[in-house]
């Protein structure tokens, strides 16, 4: 395909280290599993990749850093959820297909930092 086949490159918007777990998958139940999950916002996407840091020196190489999962944040909610866990600093992102995520972080600036940036996101989609 053509360089220029898939439109301009993307905006990385934000990326860093959050608590994730899915608690739905196309509405159905999950059961949590948080874990680390290193988060990069870009363009119409939140995308997921394993913790680098829980990785051997060797197995993280930057060729290697094939994503686990990715969110289409169009169409997406967004809603703090501290009564759905124990944990502090937690919202829920909910996209289109039904697929539920809970994303934390210890300290409060960061989180409210992804909060606003995702929420940004979904506003300019729901705009065009
Ligand atoms: C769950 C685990 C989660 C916890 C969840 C527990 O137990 O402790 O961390 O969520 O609470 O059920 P298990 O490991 O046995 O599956 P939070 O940390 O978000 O509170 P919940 O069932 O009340 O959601």
């Amino acid at each position: 395909s053509s360089p220029d086949s898939d439109g301009p490159t993307p905006e990385l918007e934000k990326a860093g280290l959050l608590n994730k777990t899915k608690i739905a998958e196309g509405g159905r139940k999950l059961r949590k599993n948080w874990s680390p999950s290193w988060v990069v916002l870009v363009g119409n996407s939140l995308v997921f990749f394993k913790d680098p840091k829980s990785q051997t020196p060797s197995s993280w190489k930057p060729g290697n850093s094939r994503p686990e999962s990715s969110v289409d944040l169009r169409g997406a909610q967004l809603h703090w959820a501290n009564e759905l866990s124990s944990k502090k600093n937690v919202f829920k992102l909910r996209t289109v297909t039904g697929n539920e995520f809970l994303l934390q972080s210890e300290t409060d600036s960061l989180i409210k930092e992804w909060y606003k940036t995702i929420q940004n996101v979904i506003d300019r989609l729901d705009r065009e």
